[in-house]
């Protein structure tokens, strides 16, 4: 039998590459980035650069919260980068084998999303309080966060953090210790077991194509960054 229109939409939007709309930056967009890269999924992407841009997309519905990302996957207009990201890695097997590995791999990407946030607010802090936020970073990845992981590698003897295969938490500690490293570039120092798992990761072809020059990886923040998202989101 013939598939039904909707069928037949639905197996045409299945089989489309993903679409990212976000800025052309970083921000909470960056890890959705990564996870597909990491599942070797192509996509494509629409930045958002004019207030215009963003208020038609809530004109015409696409923003349930009338907050990017948004992210159009498998016939759904997706946002929410959590509900995103677990999409994906239910999606590509990157979520556990079973509901306790899901509940692990949930508070390894929960912790690592607190990090992050610091991460993506920084170049949004006024210039008299960037020292102190960039200390507080080094300061909670250092005592906080990046112990907790160099524990769990340590003491689950495995390459990665659940289970015996890669998961969405590998993806995004590898993201996070990155993304620190580039503010305190010894801060791996006391962490051997950081230091092969990012060495280990960085040999993974999917990875190692997405840390070369060219792939969608987005550089690190900058003023232009910074004043277009100030820009868009501005209420006038
Ligand atoms: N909980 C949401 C937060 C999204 C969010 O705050 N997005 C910002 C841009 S990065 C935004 O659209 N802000 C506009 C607004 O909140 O009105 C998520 O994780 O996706």
């Amino acid at each position: 039998m013939l598939p039904s229109w909707t069928e037949n939409q639905e197996l045409r939007s299945m089989s489309e590459k993903p679409r990212l709309i976000y800025f052309n930056g970083r921000g909470r967009m960056e890890s959705v980035r990564w996870l597909l890269a990491a599942a070797r999924v192509e996509f494509e992407e629409i930045f958002l650069d004019t207030r215009e841009q963003y208020v038609k997309l809530i004109k015409d519905g696409s923003l349930m919260f009338q907050q990017v990302p948004l992210v159009e996957i498998d016939g759904m207009k997706m946002v929410q980068t959590r509900a995103i990201l677990s999409y994906i890695a239910g999606k590509y097997n990157l979520y556990g084998k079973d509901l306790k590995e899901r509940a692990f791999i949930d508070m390894y990407v929960e912790g690592i999303t607190d990090l992050m946030h610091m991460i993506l607010m920084f170049p949004f802090s006024p210039p008299e309080a960037k020292e102190k936020n960039l200390a507080l970073i080094t300061e909670r990845a250092t005592h906080r966060y990046f112990p907790v992981f160099e524990k769990a590698l340590k003491q689950h003897g495995q390459d990665f953090l659940v289970g015996n295969q890669v998961s969405w938490a590998d993806i995004q500690l590898m993201e996070v210790i990155l993304a620190v490293e580039e503010k305190t570039p010894a801060v791996l120092l006391a962490f051997p077991q950081l230091q092969a798992f990012k060495t280990r990761m960085s040999n993974m072809p999917a990875i190692k194509k997405f840390l070369q020059p060219g792939s969608p990886r987005k550089p690190p923040p900058d003023d232009h960054y910074v004043s277009t998202v100030l820009k868009v989101l501005a209420e006038e």
